[in-house]
């Protein structure tokens, strides 16, 4: 298991740019990054669609909290602003899960809540560990059970790892 899991995604302004400014921002941390997807927007707001992609981090020195922070300070150095809930967004980076981590803090609920109704954070995932697990079950498998799990489209043609 790696020490966490974030999710990033972008809908809006240059979403490619703004998925690498998370890894440079994140640099320090990262051991492995999952293809980059296309996604329909997930929820209630009509937006575009985005790009989304799961990094995994590791650093025996930080806890959940310190990942939300470094997950915000990547979000305002990518000029995120606070707008809509679930609306557009230049950048988002959402801890999903850290190393068996449970908690049920409003400002920080562990493993995500909703991570297991998302196929752009599901799908992504199991490409990047397919050995997760989410409350047990396989990350491969809660994927395969969504309706919308074939809606995810991989680009291949479309890098933010710098080599
Ligand atoms: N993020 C949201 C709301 N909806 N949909 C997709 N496909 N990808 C996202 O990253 C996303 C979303 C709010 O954070
Ligand atoms: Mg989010
Ligand atoms: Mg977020």
């Amino acid at each position: 298991m790696p020490d966490a899991v974030l999710s990033i995604g972008s809908n809006s302004g240059d979403r490619v740019g703004h998925l690498r400014s998370a890894l440079a921002e994140l640099a320090a941390w990262v051991t492995a990054v999952s293809p980059v997807y296309e996604t329909p927007p997930w929820g209630p707001v009509e937006q575009d669609d985005f790009l989304n992609a799961v990094v995994l981090v590791s650093d025996d020195g930080a806890d959940g909290a310190e990942w939300l922070r470094r997950a915000h300070r990547a979000e305002n150095a990518a000029g995120r602003t606070r707008e809509v809930r679930w609306g557009p967004r230049t950048l988002d980076v959402d801890v999903v899960a850290v190393d068996g981590e449970q908690s049920d803090d409003p400002g920080l609920t562990l493993p995500h809540p909703r991570a297991a109704e998302r196929a752009f954070v599901l799908v992504p995932w199991a490409d990047v560990d397919p050995g997760a697990t989410l409350g047990g079950v396989p990350v491969a498998d809660l994927a395969r059970r969504l309706p919308d799990a074939d809606d995810v489209r991989r680009r291949d043609d479309l890098s933010i790892v710098s080599r």
